[in-house]
């Protein structure tokens, strides 16, 4: 049942602001612009970023749409050497057998242009790992066990604001994602319930950074989008 106390709250829209049309096509334009030019990173320098960049970014990465706004993120964010050397055993363990066969043909085969294999050297090399935990359940205000709703869409929408507030900050990002990957929940201190979605690499690509001519790759307007008008 339903409470009957209502809880809804109506506040006025607190910032929103128009822009005349062609300020908006040049807004439209600049973020276009300015997300076109991030590209997934694997080669990461070890100098060191700031934390308070990192803090500010989460904090946009918490502004993102969700279930029922319960927030059923937890970023677990990694600068200890000693836990990025474990990180990175585990995974390498993980991604040996994947790419070893358990991945499958078809996988691999669709992982080729891209260049990947199991040596992870970035997880002890960049300054900063994010693990991106969906909580499936989480504690309410009120104290109470309560289950979360739309967790995989939430935590892509908030991945998806933290990698281009990142980018903003002129950061590279790698979302690497070991499979499986709950051997994180140990080493994070994290329960059960929790479920990492993604760990995302940030910090300076080294220089001489390459990426795949594959990811320049982009497929057009007129192929991912259809306007029914
Ligand atoms: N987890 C592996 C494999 C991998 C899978 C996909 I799909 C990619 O786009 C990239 C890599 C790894 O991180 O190497």
């Amino acid at each position: 049942m339903v409470d009957s106390v209502n809880d809804y709250v109506p506040v006025a829209l607190p910032d929103y602001r128009e822009l005349p049309v062609e300020r908006m096509r040049q807004g439209a334009q600049a973020f276009y612009d300015e997300i076109r030019a991030r590209h997934t990173v694997r080669d990461f320098s070890s100098r060191p970023v700031p934390r308070d960049i990192i803090e500010t970014c989460l904090r946009a990465a918490g502004t993102a749409p969700n279930g029922a706004n319960h927030q059923p993120w937890h970023f677990s964010v990694i600068g200890d050497a000693n836990m990025k050397a474990r990180i990175r055993a585990a995974a390498e363990e993980e991604e040996a057998e994947f790419y070893a066969g358990r991945a499958g043909e078809e996988w691999l085969k669709a992982l080729q242009p891209l260049g990947t294999d199991a040596s992870k050297p970035f997880l002890e090399e960049a300054p900063w790992l994010i693990v991106i935990f969906g909580e499936r359940k989480s504690v309410s205000a009120d104290g109470v066990l309560r289950k979360n709703y739309y967790v995989p869409e939430s935590i892509g929408i908030a991945t998806g604001f933290l990698i281009a507030a990142l980018h903003r900050a002129g950061l590279a990002t790698l979302t690497h994602t070991p499979n499986p990957m709950s051997f994180l929940n140990e080493i994070c201190g994290r329960p059960a319930h929790d479920k990492p979605y993604i760990l995302l690499v940030a910090g300076y690509p080294k220089e001489g950074a390459t990426i795949p001519a594959h990811a320049m790759r982009k497929r057009p307007l007129s192929d991912i989008a259809t306007f029914h008008t």
